[in-house]
């Protein structure tokens, strides 16, 4: 199993459904409007039922929407998780709007409400690789990049971080990348 370890924190990465998962918090692959959409977030509604909704509802008429690169936090409904994060991930239009920069942060602040949560295991999907069309490899890389950097700031934080990713393809993908990272760690 593609995996690395970080100080107490393993990184890991799993081919299935994100919403199957047993961690305490699945992140969701949201949009600005957090009122639902396909994939993982059709997915993650479908599956944790109508409180989910509920609660993205009232956190939109406190706060708007959800920006690009942030993250808001729900009950996990019905799900096996506790919460559910979402995040909005960039749309790619090219690579020339700060797509990196937007992916980084909804990594980032995804972990960051875990924490301050006391969330210790995370499941992620790939962000904005479906329809939001971010190419794999490099999201791939930097979604690694972050989470390796998180961990290392934040030691004490997570048990886990898993990476679910949908088909074989996509996990052959992360597993090149994850191997990269562990290089680059390795000097
Ligand atoms: N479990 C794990 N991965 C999945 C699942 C699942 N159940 N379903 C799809 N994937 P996407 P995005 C993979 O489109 O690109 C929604 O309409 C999928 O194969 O879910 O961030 C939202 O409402 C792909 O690799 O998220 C937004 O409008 C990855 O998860 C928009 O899509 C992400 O695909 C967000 O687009």
């Amino acid at each position: 199993m593609p995996e690395i370890t970080i100080g107490a924190t393993v990184v890991r990465l799993v081919q299935g459904d994100i919403t199957g998962q047993r961690v305490d918090a699945i992140v969701n692959a949201a949009n600005s409007s957090l009122l639902g959409g396909g994939g993982v977030d059709g997915a993650s509604h479908r599956a944790g039922g109508p409180e989910i909704l509920a609660e993205c509802r009232q956190i939109v008429a406190r706060q708007g929407g959800c920006k690009t690169g942030h993250a808001v936090i729900t009950t996990a409904g019905a799900l096996a998780a506790q919460k559910v994060i979402h995040t909005v991930g960039p749309v790619w239009t090219g690579g020339t709007r700060g797509e990196n920069v937007g992916l980084e942060s909804a990594y980032e602040r995804s972990l960051g409400l875990a924490r301050e949560h006391g969330l210790r295991s995370v499941a992620f999907p790939s962000i904005s690789t479906g329809a939001y069309r971010f190419p794999i490899d490099q999201a791939a890389l930097i979604a690694l990049n972050t989470v390796v950097r998180f961990v290392r700031q934040h030691a004490d934080a997570l048990d886990e971080v898993r990476f679910v990713l949908f088909t074989e393809a996509d996990l052959a993908v992360y597993a090149r990348a994850l191997d990269e990272v562990r290089d680059t760690m390795l000097g």
